[in-house]
This record gives structure tokens, sequence and C-alpha cells, in this order.
């Protein structure tokens, strides 16, 4: 990857870092200071100026080639989750045995496209190309490329284009990790009466009464969802925005005691600092690409309400 081509400016610095195994992007501009590991092209930390993170990334975090950083906003394409509880259409797609959690880009090398600057905020652009002759779990002509957008807030756009000559059906995620105070005192809200399938309970459709509150494992895929999602955290008095664009769905998960002791990269205490919420199209929220087309699942992270 030759960065040359991507030098700090009187606005923006960049810096190339490597940790461990793998080549991290830094990003920092008057706003706010990022993180990117150029493998998935996976954010890992994003922190306002004068601000607390507003991303978690875990103590235990490894950076070695192919595997997954836990923590940060991992890319889950092009499906969610394990392809087996995907639609028919989407496991359609896919190709061969004992295929990989959360699609096949988030251990991938995406190349960086672009850095480039806006009134307020620096955008780094990555990319990744599939292609049918060579792509064997998934073999289809497509682009993903996401967008970061370091500002105030943090915006992150995923857009695949169907490079090939018959449609494509995807589900996706932007797998985003948050930090809590401790997870007993936090409540989402905005997914009131939001229908939602169980993945603990036999996958049973339920539907969500009051805000979402936390005692046990949790592991959830709501539907139908509002844009705007907020963490509550009641103990330091402070929330997590996530305004959503095209994308219907999302998930709420923490691995509570039992599961976080069977997690990779995790320490056993980690599941009361930490819930994911996860901007998705998944479920019967899929999204169908004719040859040609483009979508753009957006997720802008604040911490203050959207306008
Ligand atoms: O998004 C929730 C989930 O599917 C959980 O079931 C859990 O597996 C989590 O993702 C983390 O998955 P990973 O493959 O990153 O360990």
């Amino acid at each position: 990857m030759n960065l040359q081509a991507f030098s700090s400016t009187p606005l923006t610095t960049v810096a190339l870092e490597q940790r461990d195994e793998l080549p991290l992007l830094r990003i920092g501009n008057a706003h706010a200071e990022t993180l990117i590991a150029l493998q998935g092209a996976q954010l890992i930390e994003f922190t306002p100026k004068g601000q607390r993170p507003l991303i978690w990334l875990s103590e235990n975090a490894e950076f070695k080639r192919g595997q997954s950083i836990r923590g940060g906003i991992p890319v889950c394409w092009p499906w969610f989750g394990a392809i087996e509880r995907n639609p028919e259409s989407v496991r359609h797609m896919a190709s061969g045995e004992n295929l990989p959690a959360h699609g096949i880009v988030r251990n991938a090398n995406w190349i960086l496209e672009a850095i480039s600057e806006q009134t307020d905020a620096t955008r780094v652009t990555l990319s990744y190309a599939t292609m049918a002759t060579t792509q064997t779990e998934w073999p289809h002509d497509a682009t993903v490329r996401l967008t970061i957008s370091v500002g105030k807030t943090l915006r992150l756009e995923l857009s695949t284009r169907n490079e090939g000559r018959a449609p494509l059906a995807i589900t996706q995620a932007l797998h985003s990790y948050f930090p809590v105070s401790d997870i007993h005192a936090l409540e989402v809200r905005g997914l009131e009466q939001a229908r939602y399938i169980d993945a603990l309970d036999n996958w049973r459709e339920c539907i969500q009464t009051g805000a979402v509150q936390f005692c046990g494992e949790t592991d959830r895929i709501y539907l139908d969802v509002p844009p705007i999602i907020e963490l509550l955290d009641r103990n330091e008095q402070h929330s997590i925005f996530l305004r959503a664009h095209n994308s219907a769905s999302a998930i709420v998960w923490n691995p509570w005691i039992d599961k976080a002791k069977r997690l990779s990269q995790f320490a056993p205490d980690a599941w009361q600092r930490m819930l994911c919420i996860e901007t998705a199209n998944a479920l019967t929220d899929c999204v169908v690409l004719a040859p040609g087309a483009e979508h753009t699942l957006t997720v802008e992270i604040s911490g203050h309400c959207p306008t």
C-alpha cells in the first residue's frame, strides 16, 4: 500500500501505524481522531476532540492477519451472521461448506482508495471487489465500498454495486461495539414496540416492550426499526445516538457471563463494559440488487441527539 499519495495536510494528519501483524491508518483533524485497520476496513477507534471514545475496542484485541479484531466496527458482508440463518435468496448466493459467520470481507485486505477533506470532516474510502471467477465462497462480480467520514460525528456508508449480469441478494451489518460504564445501567431507546427475532429463544418472534434493558445474554434482530436508536448510560447520564439510512433492521447483542468466557479476544468481565448495536439489512430486510444497481447502508454515530 503506497500511502505517500495520502500525506497530511494543515487540516488532517494521516499516519500509517503497524500493530503486530496489521497496518492501521490513523486520521486526525480538528473534530476527532480515528484508527482504521486496512484489513477488513475495520474502524477500531473514534474519539471526538475533548470527548470520551464512542467506539469500544477489547483490551484483549489481537492484530493478526486473517482474524477479525474484537471491537470497533467489523463489516459483515455479503451476509450477516450464520449463512444458514439467512433467507434462501441470500443462502443461494454462497457456495461451499463451513462458511464464515458474517460474510467474507472482515478479514480481507481492502484497497485504500482515497482520503479527502470536506468542510466538516475527513473522508476515507476503502473498497473490496469480488469476482465470480476467483471468489469461491461467493462467486459473483461486485464491489463493496466503505466511506468513513471523520468529523464531530462518525458516519459510515457501506455501498454495494452489482457488477454482474444477474441479481444479487445480500444481508449485511456494520457490527458496531460501544463502550458502556455498566451494562446493568444501560438502556436502549427507540426500539419500543418493534418486532424482534430472539436468537437465544429458538429464533422466536417477539415484541419489544419499553426500552431494552439487560439482565442476561442478549442477541436479538430487531425488524422495521426507526432511523434513530439511543444508548442511554444512566450512570453517566451520557448517550450515544445512531442514525441509520437504508436500514430497517438492527441487532442488539451482549454476550453476558457465560458466552464471554467462550469469546476470543475478550476479557471475562468485558461483557459489563460493552454493547453491540449493529446497523443492518438482515433477514427480511435483505437487499436485492439488479445488475448495475447500487445500495448504500449508512449509520451516523454521535454523542449528541441528531437533529
Ligand atoms: O451480532 C451478534 C452476533 O451474531 C452474535 O451472535 C455473536 O456471534 C457476535 O455476532 C460476534 O460474532 P463474532 O463472529 O465476531 O465472534
